[in-house]
């Protein structure tokens, strides 16, 4: 059959759904074609002809927002409960985003709200930058770039499937280095070689295969090319299970267990414009507060306030800066939360005051189920939950019980609007005696120690999806909740990947109602949109080489995901760490946007005092540094929360075409101008780093590097990490000092990195650090520095300035020293900004 004469890397798999045997191959009207090498994970040997029979599309019509027509199939698919008829839904939404459902006409399903408040776009949109065209029957479509004519997706190369539990689309894809879909420890370009990736939030350690995920669900493409530097970004919204399969063709199929499908396709044209647009439909981040990107210490195990205490004191004994102390667990009466064991941490309030005194801040562990078996009047949180209707309940309408750490738990439901205002109260009345300056949302995806409730779960169509490839543990309800439980929007089965997220916004607003400060939270499970709301950490990671190089792209994902304060466990979360390790990982960790050493119960300790003399040198230094480089990351989060720009930044963001940086994630930077190239394996004491064409100057000693973009040898000692500044950048520091309260208050210094023509730029956003929407109030500064040549003077010389205005202490010294690298520090810089500044030197 000519029709068969398909590329193997091109054959879209017959049997996404069960491997199929010739017969039953054939009699889906499939080719069946072996090959020689078998084994799992291959190319199929079942895949659809050409033109494999689909539906059937009828005239396009305008609509309000677009265009719209009918999908008909005139016989059914091989699926049970095809759904005959469906509405294609087309909707240029903006010039370079057009936004694309398919939907049953006949019967509503539950469809994810965003919520952003961003436009949602315009009516007219003249001229955008995509062309789409049909192919009427079968039905595909293809979405081109209309300034080249490029391919962008082609639906065409499968069919579509659409019944009640199973629906599935291919496209093809316009390139093979592809980034994105869902949380995974792994290189960032993803691999396309007959793999799968599974979306479906589960409490599960991080490994390198991508099929066995921690807690993920974006859905989320991204396709940069060399050369014409295109970029397109494939984003579905859909809080159930969804099972993404990547072949080399390059292409993709989704299968989904139902609902809708639901697609923004992003046109750029740059990598960095795809996030940005990406970010309009999903809102962009918060602001977080100013204390929050210091540094983070937990454990499980701290046992008591006065071992709290303890590691509070030693750290300062070792002057390693601290902003933020921990509790894990164990403060926790009966690991019941909302509640603290009087035994060993009965003065848990007065310890908060004593850590606010000294400039710290706080942060407990929250989990979201509620203890269901303290006895009736004993227990608030959940006999008021009770009352006011918060849990989640079973098909059959009672509340349904799981089991985590406290014993059997009740669940809230955080769709549930009455939720939120019982969720306030429990955490007001909390914080009235344990005054916690943040809260970390642990077991949210929602985890379960039985298989969705105490009870089981019914067997029905829901729980049982006909298809569920990949899911780990065989059943939806592995590890969390029954999915057809009850919540206030839907049922479980259409909601379970937005527990994370939903749990994050209701306790982002409780805080803000109770704090009125910008809210600190730190969420395990994510959905688009978590980053207005929340922090996010990597999960358990193990403390290993391998996990720490795979926490590079692990954290950079996130940043596109426009989720920018995010940071793995350093020192790793799993097993005994190692002095070494522990060393080069709090080197990486001082440049995660977000930074916190946290580590396992049964682990040796960690935290940076129990260390060599040198190792803890090491230590200081990294984190000191990121200290000095505050009011740098700072300013980058102002931009992303104002913009949608990335904080870590992979290379291929900053430099998409330079074919070198396509792939690379054992370096990444900060904004555009630090490029951070850490140690990642063991016994290592040099590092080979690519440097994009240009110079590149050392922060740690100024020297400068030419490179036409190549890889370079640098040392690394054990107490050295290379962080480079990129030409014609400045980058406003600031004297750091052992927690932000104290740093903030310190002199602020400048690194001029001055380009080859001598000019040099850069920026600074600061306000007080925790006010509540000081950009969109206009309560900040914002300081542009430049340095340019100054060319009719005798002393032909150099001239910094700034347009707001420094009180200028002193910056003799520094200069005579530094030029030599073209690098200039201006140190003592004194705020308040009330005068205009001009530095010259020559
Ligand atoms: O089932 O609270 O990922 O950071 O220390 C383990 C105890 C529960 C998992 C979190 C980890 C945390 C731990 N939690």
């Amino acid at each position: 059959r000519d029709q068969c004469g398909i590329a193997v890397e091109s054959r879209i798999n017959c049997g996404c759904d069960r491997s199929l045997s010739r017969a039953d191959c054939e009699a889906r009207g499939c080719c069946y074609v072996p090959l020689p090498q078998s084994g799992l994970g291959g190319p199929p040997w079942c895949f659809y002809p050409v033109r494999y029979p689909g539906y059937k599309m009828g005239p396009l019509l305008p609509t309000e927002k677009g265009q719209r027509a009918t999908l008909a199939r005139s016989a059914p698919s091989y699926l049970p409960r095809d759904i005959p008829t469906l509405q294609l839904d087309l909707m240029p939404e903006t010039l370079g985003r057009l936004h694309l459902t398919l939907k049953d006409p006949a019967s509503p399903r539950y469809e994810v709200p965003f919520v952003t408040s961003q436009s949602r776009g315009h009516k007219d949109i003249q001229n955008p930058l995509y062309d789409v065209d049909f192919q009427p029957d079968p039905f595909g479509f293809i979405v081109r770039r209309k300034s080249n004519g490029r391919v962008l997706l082609n639906t065409t190369i499968g069919p579509l499937l659409f019944a009640d539990q199973y629906v599935q689309l291919s496209t093809s894809m316009a390139s093979s280095v592809i980034s994105g879909l869902g949380e995974h420890y792994t290189p960032i370009t993803l691999d396309l070689n007959w793999t799968s990736v599974s979306l479906w939030n589960r409490d599960m350690a991080p490994h390198v295969r991508p099929s066995e995920h921690f807690t993920f669900c974006f859905y989320f493409l991204s396709s940069q090319q060399q050369c014409d530097g295109y970029s397109v970004l494939l984003l579905s919204k859909m809080a159930y299970y969804v099972e993404v399969f990547l072949q080399p063709a390059p292409a993709l199929t989704w299968v989904t267990v139902g609902g809708i499908l639901d697609f923004y396709i992003f046109l750029g044209p740059s990598p960095q414009s795809v996030v940005q647009q990406y970010h309009e439909v999903i809102g962009y981040p918060m602001m977080p507060p100013y204390w929050s990107l210091g540094f983070h210490l937990c454990r499980w195990g701290y046992t008591s306030t006065n071992i709290t205490r303890t590691v509070v004191q030693l750290m300062r004994q070792a002057k390693i800066p601290l902003d933020v102390q921990w509790n894990d667990l164990d403060y926790a009466d009966q690991r019941r939360v909302f509640t603290f064991d009087l035994q060993r941490f009965g003065d848990l309030p007065r310890m908060v005051e004593e850590f606010h005194q000294l400039g710290m801040k706080y942060v407990l562990i929250l989990d979201p189920g509620i203890s269901s078996a303290s006895p009736p009047g004993s227990y608030k949180p959940f006999d008021d939950g009770l009352k006011r209707g918060v849990f989640i309940k079973n098909s059959t309408g009672q509340i349904l019980i799981g089991k985590v750490w406290p014993g059997p738990t009740a669940f809230p439901d955080f769709t549930n609007p009455t939720t939120q205002d019982w969720w306030t109260d429990c955490i007001r009345v909390f914080h009235s005696k344990v005054p916690v300056d943040g809260l970390w949302i642990d077991m949210n995806e929602p985890s379960n120690f039985v298989q969705g409730s105490v009870d089981g779960c019914p067997d029905s169509d829901l729980e049982k999806p006909p298809y569920t490839p990949g899911v780990i543990g065989g059943q939806l309800n592995a590890g969390t909740l029954c999915v057809s439980a009850q919540q206030y929007l839907s049922n479980h089965y259409n909601l379970h990947n937005l527990y994370g997220l939903t749990e994050a916004i209701a306790t982002h607003r409780a805080l803000l109602k109770v704090k009125s400060t910008r809210p600190f939270v730190l969420s395990r499970s994510s959905f688009p949109g978590l980053g207005r709301f929340s922090a996010h950490w990597t999960g358990d990671v193990r403390s290993d080489w391998e996990q720490l190089r795979f926490s590079i792209p692990g954290v950079l994902l996130f940043g596109l995901y426009g989720v920018p304060l995010v940071g793995a466990d350093v020192c790793g979360f799993g097993g005994d760490t190692t002095e070494e390790l522990c060393v080069r990982w709090t080197q990486l960790g001082a440049f995660y946007p977000f930074m916190r050493n946290h580590n396992d119960k049964p682990n040796a300790p960690q935290e940076p005092f129990v260390f060599s003399q040198q190792a803890q040198d090491a230590m200081r230094t990294a984190i000191t540094l990121r200290y000095s480089l505050l009011p740098f990351l700072y300013t980058l989060f102002h931009h992303t929360h104002s913009s949608g720009s990335t904080v870590a930044r992979p290379l291929f963001l900053e430099f998409p075409t330079d074919p070198d940086c396509q792939t690379i994630d054992r370096q990444f930077l900060w904004g555009s101008s630090l490029l951070i190239s850490p140690v990642l394996e063991e016994g290592a004491l040099e590092v080979t780093a690519y440097l994009p064409p240009g110079t590149w100057y050392s922060l740690h000693n100024g020297e400068a590097y030419y490179s036409k973009g190549q890889y370079i040898l640098f040392p690394a000692p054990l107490d050295t990490i290379n962080v480079h500044v990129r030409e014609g950048s400045i980058i406003p520091q600031q004297v750091p000092a052992l927690t932000t309260t104290a740093s903030r208050r310190n002199p602020f210094t400048l690194i001029v990195a001055l380009s080859v023509g001598n000019w040099a730029k850069g920026e600074l956003f600061w306000d007080d650090g925790e006010s509540l929407d000081t950009f969109e109030h206009g309560n900040y500064s914002y300081v542009l520095f430049f340095a340019e040549e100054v060319q009719n003077r005798e002393n032909f010389g150099l001239m910094l300035t700034s347009d707001i205005c420094f009180i200028l202490l002193s910056c003799v010294g520094a200069i005579q020293s530094e030029l030599l690298h073209q690098v200039l520090t201006v140190a003592g810089l004194d705020l308040p900004m009330t005068a205009m500044i001009t530095v010259q030197w020559s």
